[in-house]
């Protein structure tokens, strides 16, 4: 294969994987797929978790030293948080990775949050929007193990 000497390693490993693609009978397409969620296939339990923003944080999260609340689920469950906003300012809640956006309550609203639980890790509750009891709703915590 003279050819390859003309070529920069990332075109040779191209090359090298368009051979071996070839050569196996398999098609092109796939070595440039992404690879499929871990979770795809999988029907994971379904998680459900109500958080209730009030004057006292989440879940009454002013009266815990470490972060609140805490949530533990297993990957590829689906996590569902109902979140109930109790009072009358408007709270957020959000997800770290998972929707850092996150929802936006006005008061007295209720909204659900829901996802499949793809990544592992320790990802962070918080609320988006700046309210009066803002530092107790930066804390919760949801494991995906
Ligand atoms: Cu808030």
């Amino acid at each position: 294969m003279d050819l390859v000497v003309l070529l920069r390693t990332s075109e040779i490993i191209i090359v090298a994987l368009v051979a071996a693609a070839l050569a196996t009978g398999g098609v092109l397409a796939v070595v440039f797929t992404p690879p499929p969620s871990p979770c795809s296939g999988v029907t994971g339990a379904i998680r459900s978790f109500t958080i209730i923003a009030d004057s006292t944080g989440y879940n009454m999260s002013q009266y815990q030293t470490g972060p609140w609340p805490i949530v533990t689920v297993q990957r590829c469950d689906h996590v569902v948080f109902n979140v109930i906003n109790n009072a009358t300012e408007s709270h957020g809640f959000a997800v770290a990775y998972y929707s850092n956006a996150g929802l936006e309550l006005v008061g007295g609203a209720h909204l659900k949050l829901e996802f499949q639980a793809i990544k592992a890790g320790q990802f962070k509750l918080y609320c988006t929007i700046p309210c009066s009891v803002h530092n107790l709703m930066l804390n919760g915590l949801l494991t995906v193990t």
